[in-house]
């Protein structure tokens, strides 16, 4: 199996160049539910250790059923399988251009979600104009399990977000707290049955620090599915974050916010209006290609599926 890494402001992303299942025929939403339920040990192989590493996400290519897109993709994490990912597509843009598949400009990618457009600026500069993103729900009070309350916002950006004011600083030696934190908001937002109107669960949290940072809106954890920390500011996070503020008219119209991540990487980030209650998010980041490998799963090995 053939893979390129990369890393979107240190956030790893592995795109499987080929070797990867071939899934069922039709729509990307259900190919991805097919690698969901049928593929779990290709995924672990993937991206658990000793092959993988913590927070690293792979794009699996596939082609588009749309003819309009250069390609389609299903990106998943160690633990689940994601409509969608803004660092991922930021670090597929990069990859594809490194190996001359993708040229300078405009060009449209097909997720299990919608269809996404990135514009590659220079080798490392990408622009992802996310799918139509939302603030579902303001104000939504959940009870922890030590019994405090915690009140924050449930969001669409590709994922489903709910996003809460940090109550200590998003930096770098509160990872553990953050997460900690994040993971029990997490279980009560699950406790507490909310969801999109599909029957969707929350399936990352984001704890927003806005003060002293700077010319940034704001710094930010974001917690992923398999409890790693996000190390980019999170394409999906931040659309779900701008849709927020859009609704509640603190960021304008195609005015520039700056997200900063828990490890001070940073996106571009604005909105334009679609007139309804979405807006359609452009997240603007950096990422750059660091391996180029051939992964060898030798049926002799103990850990040819990962290190559970
Ligand atoms: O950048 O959208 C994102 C993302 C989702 C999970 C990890 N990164």
């Amino acid at each position: 199996m053939h893979v390129v890494d990369s890393h979107t402001g240190g956030m790893p992303t592995r795109v499987i160049v080929s070797g990867g299942p071939s899934l069922c025929e039709g729509p990307l939403e259900q190919q991805a539910k097919d690698l969901a339920d049928n593929h779990k040990s290709f995924c672990d192989a993937v991206l658990r250790e000793p092959r993988g590493q913590p927070g690293m996400v792979a794009a699996l290519l596939v082609n588009p059923t749309d003819p309009q897109c250069t390609t389609g993709v299903i990106y998943f994490d160690v633990d689940a399988v994601l409509g969608m990912c803004g660092h991922g597509t930021i670090g597929l843009a990069v990859t594809l251009a490194d190996m001359g598949r993708l040229s300078l400009g405009v060009h449209k990618i097909e997720t299990p979600v919608g269809i996404v457009t990135v514009e590659l600026h220079d080798a490392n500069t990408v622009s992802v104009t996310n799918v139509d993103s939302r603030l579902v729900k303001p104000d939504v009070a959940v009870k922890l399990n030590d019994g405090t309350w915690v009140t924050g916002d449930f969001a669409y950006g590709g994922n489903w977000f709910f996003i809460a004011p940090a109550p200590i600083p998003v930096e770098a030696t509160n990872i553990d707290a953050l997460t900690d934190l994040a993971i029990s908001i997490r279980s009560a937002c699950h406790a507490a049955l909310i969801q999109s109107p599909e029957g969707q669960p929350v399936d990352h949290v984001i704890l927003v620090d806005q003060n002293n940072h700077g010319s940034a809106w704001s710094q930010n954890f974001v917690l992923c599915p398999d409890n790693e920390y996000d190390r980019s500011p999170c394409g999906t996070g931040s659309s779900a974050l701008i849709a927020c503020l859009a609704a509640k008219q603190e960021v304008e119209e195609r005015q520039t916010v700056t997200f900063k991540s828990v490890i001070g990487s940073n996106y571009q980030v604005s909105y334009q209006s679609n007139g309804d209650n979405t807006i359609r998010p452009t997240i603007k980041g950096q990422a750059h290609v660091m391996a180029k490998s051939e992964l060898v799963f030798s049926p002799s090995d103990p850990f040819i599926s990962g290190i559970r």
